[in-house]
């Protein structure tokens, strides 16, 4: 299997992040990215080369053109505003203000176009995003033009970014442009898989109404877990979408067990819809040492999931998210992948 990877990301460092009332350095740090990629060697998966860069067309298919335009100009303002350390919003326009005026103060912007503190710009942020996106659709093309499979390594990840808005680490919905992309570059249906631990609420928004792009979640509870908000198991998708989201909220604790039940039925599900391909929002903080999550797999499960993935018989594209307990996560990640190029 082939891997998409630029050091682009790099940049996108000592960013902080509040939890429980204290500002401290984010989880979702460089060294994640630099982990997999050396696994990828380690096991010899395939060659690995740098992304091409894109034009964001393929991103405007799934976010507002105002929105995009704004991610660029984040950085730029606010150390024009006078300000240092991260940029961070702080005040949104939730229940009971108005949510259709952007605001001009960039303090207030980022609120405007984020549901969440989760994720904050320093200076290499707007890179990193762009290197991202650059990845997944660079990885896409590979599957397009004929490659069973391809490893986008993506960092920073996607699936909780929306049409309008960021969050939770994520700023361009990667997973979603791609498989938007290859909808639109002759796949017809395609699936986004997605069994990172949080469930991908952005990828659920931008397809919730659509019907050519199924979407399925294997995630912690809402009730319990971020994202809160959404990833209940009756958002079943409306309009011309409807039947085509499905989501499995899991509870803490879950393990091997529990988790490939509901893979096997969201895989069942899959099957039904039957797309071209299966773009795969690959998360593991689902592993029992993830420091911010509370499932229980475990590294010999991983290879499992990608066993089960070859299965569906698909050309699929995986497209790397979450996984926060960095001593493993190349173990975890490519163990995936291995799993699948075994098959
Ligand atoms: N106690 C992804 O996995 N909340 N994003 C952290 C820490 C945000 C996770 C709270 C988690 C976002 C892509
Ligand atoms: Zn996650």
């Amino acid at each position: 299997m082939k891997t998409i990877f630029s050091t682009r990301h790099e940049g996108h460092s000592g960013q902080m992040e509040l939890v429980a009332g204290k500002i401290v350095p984010g989880f979702e740090k460089p060294v994640r990215a630099r982990y997999i990629r050396e696994r990828v060697d380690q096991v010899r998966l395939g060659p690995v080369s740098e992304p091409d860069e894109h034009p964001l067309d393929a991103a405007r298919r799934v976010h507002r053109d105002d929105y995009l335009d704004f991610l660029p100009t984040v950085w730029p303002r606010w150390t024009e505003s006078g300000h240092g350390g991260s940029a961070m919003p702080f005040a949104w326009p939730t229940r009971g203000l108005r949510g259709d005026v952007p605001p001009k103060a960039i303090e207030a912007a980022l609120g405007f176009y984020s549901f969440d503190a989760g994720a904050s710009f320093v200076e290499g942020t707007w890179e990193a995003i762009k290197s991202s996106y650059d990845t997944a659709l660079t990885a896409a093309r590979l599957v397009r033009d004929g490659e069973r499979s391809a490893f986008a390594l993506c960092r920073p990840p996607g699936h909780h970014a929306g049409s309008h808005f960021m969050g939770g680490y994520c700023y361009i919905n990667n997973a979603a442009a791609a498989a938007q992309w290859l909808s639109d570059n002759g796949a017809g249906r395609v699936t986004i898989l997605d069994i990172d631990y949080h469930h991908g609420n952005g990828t659920q928004e931008i397809f919730y109404s659509r019907g050519d792009i199924q979407v399925i979640n294997l995630h912690a509870d809402p009730l319990m877990e971020y994202p809160f908000y959404l990833g209940h198991a009756d958002e079943t998708g409306s309009g011309a979408g409807e039947g085509a989201n499905h989501n499995y909220p899991l509870p803490f604790g879950t393990g091997w067990a529990e988790w490939s039940m509901a893979l096997e039925d969201a895989c069942a599900r899959l099957a039904r819809f039957s797309p071209e391909v299966v773009v795969v929002s690959l998360g593991v903080d689902t592993f029992e040492k993830d420091p911010i999550s509370r499932f229980r797999l475990t590294s010999g499960d991983y290879p499992l999931i990608g066993r089960r993935i070859a299965a569906l018989n698909r050309a699929t594209l995986f497209v790397m998210e979450g996984g926060y307990a960095v001593e493993e996560i190349g173990i975890n990640a490519v163990g995936v992948l291995t799993g699948f190029e075994d098959a």
